[in-house]
């Protein structure tokens, strides 16, 4: 008798009529061979799908160039399907499912012609953790099967431990034929389901990552009482070995990676990593919350990772396991068949192809790697690499960073008054448009505990949700708003950011346990400048209190555009945070 899998793989073979099922066992020797088929095989885009790297220099490394369209995520082109428009709010894109599927299956109707499909069984989250999920891809691209082999748990044991429930996440993913005008990234929340086509970038097509583990888990977090975030997850050791985790929450390309693997330019402070981009958070059985990350690797952004910004990264990228390490749309070095990418810290090749493949001509001012290429490497590589990373458990969690990008207004560091307060900095968190969406670059938007792109419901019920998960909690977390991005009058930045961000992680460890003080502002409780550990630090007072400082007539600006943002969901905005933003303006005033 057919498994409930077999069944409905056997429904996506006749729908998509690939010349060849493919079941993956997550194996080495698999992956091996499907790079080794990839490297004689173009991508729809007359690339090779794989190209191998110097493997002295870049051990196990392979280079993937995609079609020029299909570079970063596609937030139009994404759909949440429900009967329940509302349910969704006004910050996604809504589609009835009923619809959804009638606009795709034509698109799907004979994609995989003279393709094969891969079948991926893989788990999200530490199969012994309660709230790890299985799952189920199919793929017409080896380079989507590498790529998920990396970031999840990819095993043929999934397939027994689904056995023959049909309690499994299912992801349906074919590149069709790459035309933005046939791209849809689709989710039926209802259904644990995944519909994606025409595009092979990793937002978009590795479906366990954005399109389950935030905008689906989302909807079961909210179902289930936990909160799928879009967080980096850190564990800040002091020097007595104490560690003290915290959940940090950033948009896309705002240095979630550089902080997961920040190296400490505080003596006897050292950050470990449990993961870059996305934790699932729940309240534990004494009370606490905690964190788990359900992913296995990371899919960073390229540009501005050197031995210096972030030599964990560096170091990882070159360790070279049974994990193979991919690159995507950096520059190509043709002499020493090596990637490149700008702010690696090496000189830029003399003979190179740009990311689309082209002779780059250093002289131009045209960028050798997109500004959103990437690295997927495997999270056994990091040599940061936190010990609970394997404890289905997770790690107990004392503070929740947010963090925005932002050129001015918002300081370097605000303490949340409690978690009612908190919730409230993240619901007014804004930051600069970056590379990693299609759409204009530095354009601010409201951009939630950076759940904008990722939250699969109304957020107007987000809100909500993480008002009654504080309630739940018995001593809550500590609350935080983070900005490095603040610009001077000649638009340079003020605070230097990466290794020397544990001055910040330092003061919140001692706020946490009550060293150090904090003086009230209309927007939250700033450190005093003498308690911030600067020592070593070449930067004058007069800039520590431009980074410090709380504009009033820009807040009283920035209170109208978080008042217009947060108008938008009526009724369904908790009174609580209504009273937060009234208190925010009368503190202004
Ligand atoms: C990512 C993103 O790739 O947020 O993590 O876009
Ligand atoms: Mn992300």
């Amino acid at each position: 008798m057919a498994t409930a899998v077999e069944k409905w793989v056997e429904e996506m073979a006749q729908l998509c009529k690939p010349d060849k099922i493919y079941w993956c066992d997550g194996s080495e020797e698999e992956a091996h061979r499907l790079i080794e088929i990839g490297m004689t095989q173009e991508n729809i885009n007359g690339n090779p799908i794989f190209t191998k790297l110097d493997q002295k220099e870049w051990p196990n490394s392979y280079y993937h160039r995609s079609h020029p369209s299909d570079v970063a995520r596609t937030e139009h082109l994404t759909f949440i399907c429900r009967k329940d428009k509302e349910s969704i709010g006004p910050t996604n894109n809504w589609m009835d499912p009923d619809e959804a599927k009638r606009k795709l299956e034509p698109l799907f109707d004979g994609c995989m012609k003279g393709r094969t499909m891969y079948v991926m069984p893989y788990m999200m989250g530490h199969p012994d953790s309660p709230y790890a999920k299985a799952c189920v891809q199919i793929t017409d691209i080896s380079y989507v099967v590498i790529s998920m082999r990396i970031m999840t748990r990819m095993s043929k044991s999934v397939l027994d431990k689904i056995g023959n429930s049909d309690n499994f996440v299912r992801g349906v993913h074919s590149i069709g034929n790459l035309d933005p005008e046939n791209r849809y990234i689709m989710h039926f929340p209802d259904e644990n389901l995944v519909w994606s086509i025409g595009s092979g970038y990793g937002g978009n097509a590795l479906l366990g990552k954005k399109c389950f583990s935030l905008r689906i888990a989302s909807w079961l977090g909210l179902k289930e009482g936990w909160l799928a975030e879009h967080m980096a997850l850190i564990g800040v050791e002091d020097p007595q070995g104490k560690i003290t985790y915290m959940a940090v929450a950033m948009p896309s390309a705002c240095g979630k990676t550089n902080l997961a693997m920040l190296e400490s330019t505080l003596p006897g402070y050292k950050v470990w990593t449990l993961g870059d981009d996305i934790a699932w958070l729940n309240v534990g059985d004494d009370g606490q919350l905690y964190a788990i990350n359900p992913e296995a690797g990371y899919f960073g952004v390229a540009p501005g990772t050197s031995m210096k910004t972030n030599g964990n990264m560096l170091k990882a990228l070159k360790k070279g396991t049974f994990f193979p390490t991919l690159f995507t749309n950096t520059a190509l070095d043709t002499d020493k068949n090596e990637p490149w990418w700008e702010g690696l810290g090496t000189p830029a090749p003399a003979h190179a192809l740009d990311w689309q493949g082209n002779e780059w001509d250093p002289s131009k001012t045209s960028k050798a790697a997109h500004a959103n290429s990437r690295f997927t490497v495997s999270a056994q590589h990091t040599t940061n690499l936190a010990k609970e990373y394997s404890d289905p458990k997770g790690v107990p969690i004392s503070a929740i960073i947010l963090g925005g990008r932002r050129a001015n207004t918002v300081p370097l560091l605000v303490e949340a008054f409690n978690w009612q307060h908190g919730v409230f900095i993240g619901a007014r968190s804004g930051s600069e448009t970056t590379a990693a969406a299609i759409g204009q670059e530095g354009v601010i938007r409201r951009d939630p505990m950076a759940m904008i792109p990722f939250c699969g419901y109304n957020m107007g019920d987000y809100f909500a949700h993480w008002l009654q998960v504080g309630k739940n909690i018995k001593k809550a977390p500590k609350i935080y708003s983070v900005n490095w991005f603040r610009l001077d009058d000649e638009g340079k930045f003020i605070w230097p950011g990466f290794g020397d961000n544990i001055r910040v992680l330092k003061w919140i460890i001692d706020r946490i346990n009550g060293k150090v003080g904090a003086k009230e502002t209309p927007i939250g409780l700033l450190p005093n400048l003498n308690e911030l550990s600067l020592e070593g630090l070449d930067i004058s007072s007069a800039r520590m209190e431009k980074l410090l400082e709380v504009n009033p007539s820009e807040w009283v600006k920035e209170a109208a555009d978080i008042e217009a943002f947060l108008t938008q969901f009526g009724a369904k905005l908790p009174e609580a945070l209504a009273q937060e933003l009234k208190s925010l303006k009368a503190n202004l005033s």
